[in-house]
């Protein structure tokens, strides 16, 4: 049984995250946003679903779509949309932008443009919290594609023999760029790898937002017991191409329209409503104020200045 106030936090985020990549779709397209941008549209029940099971003494790791993971682990939509127009008042300065963007106060070590670069992050904080006798749990989001770079599976053999609180999901939307999964590895369910390293694995549907909790719940609960370290996958499908400048054309119709049918945003609205008794004026409500918010975070980061020149050079120099 889920309370009605629990659904109410599981669409909030999902419509967020959902209005937060259309309005930064719209953002690009003008010339705000400098750089790529890979929308998180249609998978965004993955990231809400496991972090809606972290408290505040968590990490998480993410990937190069990775504002999904922000958002559902609580960051501020102003300080995002800043950090995405390169504004000073962003998470990282304006520095990071879509691809690397961190918040050290909620535990998101950080996004990452290197496919793959945020699995042996995350197996270090990991062993943190284990060398420090901690209760805590480290999330890797990674994707299909970075699961057949050799980090992968380094990774995941530390993290078996030392047996380590970290839980790996693996975002599984059957592309790295263009490139569909049947011809990048013969073993397209990518949890059945995990046994080979002695790590519990399993795969769930990556578009329900409940089951997907439902599932981290559990490994979470697994790798708090210091039982070392789970692999999930979630399947699911980007509702679009590889980046904002990608038409996408080379994915097929009919799996667009299938999985288009499950868009998660969809399922956790129809939860809310069947699970959760909220009437249709009262998630009108709570959209329309979702749209005012991600509305005053666009005019906060296109007011907010960028950094000086020489405030730039002053960061530039300490590194
Ligand atoms: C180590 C590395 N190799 C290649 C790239 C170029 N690149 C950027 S995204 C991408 C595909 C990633 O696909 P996947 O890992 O499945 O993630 P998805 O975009 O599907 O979420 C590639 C090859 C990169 N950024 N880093």
């Amino acid at each position: 049984m889920y309370s009605k106030e629990f659904l109410t936090h599981i669409y909030t985020q999902l419509y967020t995250i959902r209005t937060f990549e259309m309005q930064c779709i719209h953002l690009y397209r003008q010339g705000m946003i400098r750089g790529y941008f890979h929308p998180y549209t249609g998978e965004e029940a993955i990231a809400v679903g496991v972090c809606a099971g972290l408290g505040d003494n968590d990490y998480i790791t993410s990937t190069h779509r990775g504002h999904g993971h922000c958002i559902a682990r609580g960051a501020d939509l102003n300080r995002m949309t800043a950090e995405l127009l390169g504004k000073k008042t962003g998470y990282c300065k304006g520095l990071g932008g879509s691809m690397h963007i961190a918040d050290f106060s909620s535990g998101n070590l950080g996004a990452n443009g290197i496919v793959g670069g945020g699995i042996p992050i995350g197996i270090g904080a990991a062993l943190g919290i284990s060398l420090r006798g901690e209760q805590g749990v480290a999330v890797v989001f990674t994707s299909d594609g970075a699961t057949n770079n050799g980090i992968f599976g380094e990774s995941l053999n530390l993290a078996a023999i030392w047996n380590l609180p970290v839980l790996i999901v693996v975002e599984n939307n059957h592309y790295a760029v263009s490139t569909p999964i049947e011809q990048s590895t013969r073993v397209p369910d990518i949890y059945k790898r995990g046994p080979a390293y002695g790590i519990d694995s399993f795969s769930v549907d990556g578009n329900d937002v409940l089951k997907v909790y439902e599932h981290a719940q559990d490994a979470i609960a697994r790798c708090r017991s210091g039982r070392g370290p789970v692999l999930m996958e979630a399947k699911t499908f980007r509702f679009g191409g590889h980046h904002v400048n990608d038409p996408g054309h080379y994915m097929p119709k009919d799996r667009m329209a299938y999985y288009k049918s499950k868009d998660p945003v969809l399922v956790g609205r129809r939860y809310l409503m069947e699970k959760g008794g909220a009437t249709e004026d009262e998630i009108q409500l709570l959209e329309t104020s979702i749209t005012r918010k991600m509305d005053d975070a666009i005019l906060f980061a296109e007011e907010s200045p960028e950094l000086t020149h020489e405030e730039l050079m002053n960061i530039v120099e300490r590194y």
